[in-house]
């Protein structure tokens, strides 16, 4: 997956080159770009705001560099895939099951001839009006060739972008959640983590993405309480059944406990 990302403050992405994320980018899963929008700027003060139409507070980013940015990104994006890294053949041949003539029998062509699949592309503007993240979306991105996050700042982007975008490339408004940040940096990073560890291969346990498919707060249930050594702390005492080593005692225990907690911090759930 290539992931681009699009801001005033290219710095505030340093982060990404740690942990989980940085890991994925060096085993070549993910391929992160960090652009500064200024690069598309053609003044000599190299400006990316401008007062609002309307009159009010604060000023509002202009569309013209980030209309620049995406055509580059775009141009690019061609480019990648006629060179043939993002398209597995060429968008001439004849998918299976698309020629009239697949029985639905398998058969060794099933399995040698590559199938023809048009790349997906999201660009995404972290926006407090947005739709709300959700894991369902980060599952969504995750299948995804590209990303390219729109990092707005002042009192947000002009409104066309997002139009002129999505006559371009799948375009979502996006917010991270109900309370306002300064720009869209801290929400791309928030999402970009949550897609990059749903990209088969990164995580290095499975089993928790499938664990977290049972019992995940965003479907329903909040996690249970988790608790390690020791069994003593401070005078606080880890759950005697967690010791007890019955399993279908602790999968009852686990589950009423996770049940009380939603009740308890997602009432309207
Ligand atoms: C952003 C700003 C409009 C006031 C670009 C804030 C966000 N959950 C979220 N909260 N705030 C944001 C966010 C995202 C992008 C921008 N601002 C500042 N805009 C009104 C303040 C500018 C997300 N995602």
């Amino acid at each position: 997956m290539r992931i681009d990302l699009v801001t005033v403050f290219p710095d505030y992405f340093a982060p990404l080159g740690l942990s989980l994320v940085g890991k994925a980018i060096a085993a070549g899963l993910v391929d992160v770009a960090v652009h500064d929008l200024r690069r598309w700027t053609s003044d000599v003060h190299r400006s990316v705001d401008d007062t609002p139409f309307g009159g009010g507070a604060g000023m509002v980013m202009k569309p013209e560099p980030w209309g620049a940015a995406l055509d580059e990104l775009l141009g690019q994006e061609a480019a990648t895939a006629s060179a043939g890294a993002l398209c597995p053949s060429s968008p001439h041949s004849d998918p299976i099951g698309q020629t009239g003539l697949d029985d639905g029998a398998a058969s060794a062509a099933d399995v040698a001839a590559p199938t023809s699949r048009r790349p997906r592309a999201f660009f995404i503007i972290p926006s407090p009006s947005g739709v709300p993240f959700s894991q369902a979306l980060a599952r969504d991105w995750a299948l995804a060739d590209r990303l390219i996050f729109a990092c707005g700042r002042y009192e947000g982007i002009d409104a066309r972008v997002p139009l002129h975008a999505a006559q371009r490339i799948e375009t979502a408004e996006v917010s991270l959640g109900d309370y306002v940040l300064n720009g869209g940096e801290v929400a791309a990073l928030a999402m970009v983590e949550a897609v990059v560890r749903l990209i088969p291969g990164v995580l290095g346990n499975p089993q928790s993405l499938v664990e977290e498919s049972h019992a995940p707060s965003w479907d329903g249930l909040l996690e249970y309480p988790v608790y390690t050594k020791p069994a003593s702390w401070r005078g606080l005492d880890v759950p005697t059944v967690l010791l007890s080593g019955h399993h279908a005692k602790i999968a009852q225990w686990r589950r009423a406990q996770a049940v009380a907690l939603t009740r308890l911090r997602r009432p309207s759930a």
